[in-house]
């Protein structure tokens, strides 16, 4: 075989072009083969691949790779989530159409997936922005609509006046539109809903059994759905009303000291009706976010209403005050508010002089502690609440809402924190939601026969606002009932939900409907899901709606639809940087020469700060280029180091060191598979054995995804097999290793296996076969002592005789310097273990 050099710049199109050629991860679905569905997160087409979609990209390929060795019929699709706000962006910054840049960045970035090698079935890619798949989406919403599973809802909503558009709570930052900087405005809106929460039940059931989902996820999940059990009772106002109101701690009853409604409660707008400072202060509450995190921190404000709320087992008057933390949509939009165990409550009660009374303490005896300057919502005894003093929370939960049946004033209920899906979004870039509004009929779906209901192309980004809206006739249609002048609807749907389904059209793809459900059946569930940490809530949540939601639509038969996840971790990098006055400049590693001790900018010689080593990203420019190091090094190199040294689902330091040593390794392996002789005869016991136990560890931790165990097993076999004189076994030791390496390095063992006058790709060559007699052991290593003192060990065949291993110890040099001439009295055999010699 050859000495050179194994070439990627070369071999790495060459081998991509053999497998397009041969069509080899094209999935058939009748197969008789057991199906494996391998999926990543499908990215959005925003421009160019990052080191993260290596990362993610390589593990489920590895995956892919190695379950089509083992014998499965392997789906592993790629697509483009491609809808979304960066695309309409670029249209407003750059004046280029949605469609053209995002069709452009697909492009893009499959030429630099195709340059990664991966294993994926191309002829099932789909962009969530085709109008083939978006019409099938709007043919789904409108099941829904049909199944009672969507609505319309007046809701308030974040508006951002200079834009005139409305703006998700993340894009409110400090009350200011995050693009416009102007105040953002609380708007009411007819907005569409899903019912998610009427899978609220079913939704937190599922994912309680999801075993083969990372607990951390599990419980985000959990604690986003927020089922908790509390009370609902009525306070009886002063004015002769009364104010329902929920509690989830009816156990804090007797530590309330005031009691709060939203600024658009029914109470509020009453008393705001007479009195304009209230109105003035309910104004005032209308700017700001309402997001969880801007709740929190914002400062706690407050109008007295003047009216008492009636305690109702004190039957004190509690001051009702109209305050900015209460939120209308949360609850009935009025809270008893207990400053003690509650920390908005306790900013709240400190800014107004309001008493914060302790009612629970870390025991009896702490009835009288003062508060340390916050709330204490943790778990304790009942302090200070007759009745109930002395009980744990728990218990005295109980008692109160036992109480509060028995007198007829409230009652135990559940509550969720989960909320329905407002999917309603005011932009172009997004699937249009297929109804019309009839002055007549009221909203109709648009006829499945008109489906797609396709954007418009001419569309006027120049100014502020919804495009759809003020296109001049696209929203012109007649009403499919009645066949008036109707308008269509211009809102368009969250992107959340266009990959909220993507993976049942992966699986299946008819023309005339969104899929098959036989043909959905025969791949669903995916069977490994793995994508990044931050689509731990929503993303997985919406899908395991949707699926849920089709089943009970009846057009599925699958309820999870990931039946395993993996969440991956980042590839951090130190950064560079320089102060520039206040500001600190930020330089990419390609910029800077890292060889000596400290780091310099090559431009001009001069020291940069090393930083710490953190995410990659954008912003801080510790970022590389993944084309660039495929150019330096070759994919191959790429994907072994995305895969060595960290857990997949730990941080991955990138280093310029590792992904040298990762190249020379390739070139390593390279130059042992020249050592491939089949001329070669004998054997080699030891390497036989080394090579069966690596095939069965190997396989094993790529199933568990522990893929830096699996190269660090590829490492210790090819350094054996390096050291191994030529016989049968090295020759099946460097087969074998060629065959592990390939899910991992699948161009260097396409070219290796060529090299060995293998035929066929050995991307469908199958795994290695392992001889179970060679895994365990036959020699033990037995430890030999002197009076209970370990003088020397040894190796044994595995069950010898007591007799042999008494021979064997007693032949030790070190044992019969340690003895020294002195008379044996006795020697202790325990088989496979040890000898200890009584002398
Ligand atoms: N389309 C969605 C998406 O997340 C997925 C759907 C299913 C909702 C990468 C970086 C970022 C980094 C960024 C420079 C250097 C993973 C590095 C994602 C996902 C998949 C697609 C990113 C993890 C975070 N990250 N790590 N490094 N800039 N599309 O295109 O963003 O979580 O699993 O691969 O990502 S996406």
């Amino acid at each position: 075989m050859t000495n050179e050099r194994f070439d990627p710049s070369v071999a790495d199109r060459r081998w991509q072009a053999a497998w397009d050629e041969a069509r080899c991860f094209e999935a058939d679905s009748d197969s008789n083969k057991p199906k494996s569905y391998v999926l990543e997160m499908f990215p959005y087409p925003s421009g160019r691949i990052h080191i993260g979609h290596v990362r993610n990209y390589t593990m489920g390929d590895v995956l892919a790779r190695y379950r089509k060795m083992r014998g499965d019929e392997v789906l592993h699709p790629m697509g483009w989530d491609a809808f979304g706000m960066p695309a309409e962006n670029a249209a407003m910054e750059k004046g280029v159409h949605p469609a053209g840049w995002t069709y452009q960045n697909i492009e893009t970035m499959k030429g630099q997936l195709k340059q990664l090698g991966f294993a994926l079935d191309w002829s099932r890619e789909f962009a969530t922005c085709d109008p083939e798949y978006y019409g099938h989406e709007q043919a789904l919403f409108i099941e829904l609509f049909e199944n009672g599973l969507v609505y319309r809802k007046e809701s308030e909503v974040n508006w951002d006046p200079v834009d005139m558009t409305v703006l998700a709570n993340e894009q409110v930052i400090d009350g200011k539109g995050w693009r416009s900087g102007a105040e953002v405005e609380k708007r009411k809106l007819n907005q569409w809903f899903l019912k998610i929460t009427d899978f609220a039940d079913e939704l937190l059931a599922g994912v309680q059994a999801l075993e083969s989902w990372p607990q951390k996820v599990r419980l985000m999940q959990e604690n986003w759905i927020g089922k908790s059990q509390g009370l609902e009772f009525a306070f009886e106002l002063s004015n002769g009303e009364t104010l329902p109101v929920y509690t989830t701690r009816p156990d804090t009853i007797f530590g309330a000291s005031f009691v709060a409604v939203a600024a658009d409660h029914p109470v509020a707008q009453a008393v705001a009706a007479n009195n304009c400072e209230a109105a003035k202060f309910i104004a005032e509450c209308k700017r700001g976010g309402t997001t969880a995190a801007e709740l929190e921190t914002a400062e706690k404000l407050g109008f007295d209403t003047g009216i008492g709320a009636k305690h109702p087992f004190t039957g004190e008057h509690l001051p009702l005050f109209i305050a900015n933390f209460v939120l209308m949509d949360y609850g009935t939009g009025a809270i008893m508010a207990v400053p003690g165990h509650d920390q908005r409550d306790f900013e709240f009660a400190t800014k107004y002089a309001l008493p914060i009374p302790r009612v629970v303490a870390a025991s009896v005896e702490d009835a009288g502690e003062p508060f340390d300057g916050e709330a204490e919502a943790g778990d304790g005894v009942i302090v200070n609440s007759d009745f109930l003093s002395g009980m744990e929370v728990e218990a005295a939960k109980r008692e109160v809402i036992t109480r509060a049946e028995a007198g007829g004033w409230g009652k135990g209920t559940t509550v969720w924190r989960l909320r329905d899906w407002g999917v309603s979004r005011q932009r172009y870039w997004g699937t249009p939601i297929p109804f019309i509004h009839c002055d007549d009929c009221g909203v109709v779906p648009v006829p499945q026969d008109q489906l797609p209901v396709k954007l418009p192309e001419d569309v006027d980004f120049s100014k502020p606002g919804n495009p759809l809206l003020r296109h001049p006739t696209w929203k012109d249609v007649a009403c499919p009932k009645c066949g008036s002048d109707a308008q269509r609807e211009t809102d368009t749907l969250d992107t959340f939900v266009n990959s909220s389904w993507y993976f049942l059209r992966f699986a299946s793809q008819p023309a005339d409907k969104p899929f098959d459900a036989a043909e959905v059946a025969k791949w669903m569930p995916v069977d490994q899901y793995i994508g990044g940490i931050e689509h731990a809530i929503l993303h997985l949540l919406y899908a395991r709606f949707w699926t849920r939601a089709l089943a009970r639509c009846g057009k599925l038969d699958v309820k999870e639809p990931f039946a395993s996840l993996f969440t991956q971790g980042m590839v951090t990098h130190e950064t560079y940087s320089r102060k520039d006055g206040a500001r600190e400049e930020y330089f990419m590693p390609a910029d800077v020469d890292r060889t000596g001790d400290g780091a310099t900018l090559k431009a001009d010689g001069k020291p940069v700060q090393i930083g710490k080593v953190i995410k990659m990203s954008k912003s801080k420019k510790n970022v590389v280029d993944p084309e660039d190091i495929i150019r330096d090094y070759g994919a191959d190199a790429v994907r072994w180091f995305m895969l060595s040294d960290s857990p997949p689902e730990r941080d991955l330091p990138w280093s310029e060191a590792g992904i040298e040593g990762c190249g020379r390794f390739v070139q390593r392996l390279w130059r042992l598979f020249g050592h491939y002789d089949p001329t070669a005869s004998g054997e080699d016991k030891g390497l036989a054995r080394k090579t069966h136990q690596t095939i069965a560890a190997v396989a094993d931790d790529i199933e568990a995804l522990a893929f830096n165990k699996a190269v660090a097993r590829l490492y210790e076999l090819t350094s054996a097999t390096e050291k191994a004189a030529p016989s049968e076994d090295r020759n099946h030791a460097i087969r074998s290793l060629l065959l592990m390496a390939s899910p991992m390095m699948p161009h260097l063992a396409e070219e290796g296996w060529q090299a060995m006058g293998e035929s066929g790709l050995v991307s469908e060559a199958a795994w290695p076969d392992v001889d179970p007699s060679l895994l365990v052991e036959d020699e033990v290593t037995i430890a030999v002592q002197h009076m209970g003192k370990l003088r020397d060990t040894l190796t044994a065949p595995k069950g010898a005789s007591k007799e042999t291993l008494e021979a064997l110890a007693l032949a030790s040099e070190k044992v019969q310097r340690s003895i020294d001439g002195a008379e044996i009295r006795k020697v202790i055999v325990v088989p496979d273990r040890l000898v200890n010699i009584v002398a």
